[in-house]
């Protein structure tokens, strides 16, 4: 199989010619904004493996640690600024009508970039909404405050460069925070009943909002797809890392950005791998379509 192509000038004109074009992206869009990614500091959170506390069991096990675990990047995302890849992608949303993005990221950035609503699918919620645990129907979306509760104030403390946060300090033991004094439910509460409220989040064994992969999928097979871009991902994760070979099944070039050499596995000649952050290339690739890039100094922490 011939290796995919890298000529940044020969994708822009295909770009700009491209009608149908879908994008995969993952927590590498995020890295220039100064947020980890999942696989980044060999996976971790203090001595847990963060995809092991991103499930039901852990929050069911203790409900206190996986809410100190978002809070944390909760405040993280809230400090966050978007970075020149989200900017990019809300421009060629502005100017490809046919242009969906599909983020496997739940900060936010790409909203506060101002990526019209219409073009964008979180696929696994948002850190800043939170959900009733036990499904009343209860949300809240968008939820700034930081802390969430004083409980979790340890999460929204900021430290010096260089001084590692106790939080984040394996060897320091963690307080246990006892269930009545996380967030509560208010509409099982006005019932009589109690309820703990969860991070908006989809965690591993939980399936994807509803109607989300249906729509995805009736847009996929309405008419064949030119481009697919992949962006900062390991695509390890499903369904969402299926839908590169489904887009490409539907005819698509597929363009990967990502600085791991490994992550150009599965092209062939046909396609295209940018070794580098997504940063970094977005603005040059969209630019026969977007222009020059012009970064707002401000992000507000609404939606745009
Ligand atoms: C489900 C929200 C029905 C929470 C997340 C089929 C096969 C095998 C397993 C399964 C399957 N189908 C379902 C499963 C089970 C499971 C799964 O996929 N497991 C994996 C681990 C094998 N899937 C599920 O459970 C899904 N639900 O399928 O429901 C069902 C249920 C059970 C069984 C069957 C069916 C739900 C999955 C969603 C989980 N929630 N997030 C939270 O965030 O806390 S997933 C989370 O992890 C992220 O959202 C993201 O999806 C993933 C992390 O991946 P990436 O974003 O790619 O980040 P990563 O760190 O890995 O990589 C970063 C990349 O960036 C790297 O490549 C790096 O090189 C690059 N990079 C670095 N710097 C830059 C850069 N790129 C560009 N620029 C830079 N500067």
């Amino acid at each position: 199989m011939s290796s995919p192509k890298t000529d940044v000038d020969e994708f822009r004109k295909i770009l700009n010619g491209a009608n149908r074009i879908l994008a995969l992206c993952g927590a590498g869009l995020s890295v220039a904004s100064g947020l980890p990614t999942f696989r980044g500091a060999g996976g971790l959170w203090r001595e847990f493996e963060s995809t092991s506390l991103a499930t039901p069991e852990a929050f069911e096990d203790d409900p206190g640690l996986v809410w100190l675990f978002y809070a944390w990047r909760r405040h993280l995302a809230l400090k966050a600024k978007p970075n020149a890849g989200h900017y990019a992608l809300a421009e060629l949303a502005k100017k490809k009508e046919n242009f969906l993005c599909l983020t496997q990221n739940v900060d936010g950035l790409s909203p506060r970039a101002g990526h019209p609503e219409s073009a964008i699918r979180m696929l696994h919620g948002n850190l800043l909404d939170i959900t009733c645990y036990n499904k009343c129907g209860y949300a809240e979306r968008n939820a700034t405050r930081d802390p969430v509760c004083p409980s979790l104030a340890a999460a929204a403390e900021d430290y010096p460069p260089g001084q590692l946060s106790p939080l984040l300090d394996p060897s320091v033991d963690l307080a246990t925070i006892k269930p009545e004094d996380l967030p509560q439910c208010p509409d099982c509460k006005r019932r009589g009943k109690t309820s703990l409220l969860r991070p908006g989040v989809v965690w591993f064994g939980e399936s994807l909002p509803d109607g989300m992969l249906l729509e995805v999928d009736n847009w996929l097979y309405k008419d064949p797809v030119d481009v697919m871009l992949v962006i900062g991902t390991s695509a390890a994760v499903y369904p969402a890392a299926g839908y590169t070979n489904k887009a490409k099944r539907r005819g698509a070039v597929v363009a990967v950005i990502n600085p791991d050499p490994q992550a150009k596995s599965g092209l062939d000649g046909k396609d295209f791998f940018f070794q580098g952050g997504a940063d970094e290339f977005l603005p040059k690739l969209f630019e026969d379509v977007i222009g020059k890039l012009k970064i707002p100094d401000t992000a507000p922490l609404t939606e745009a």
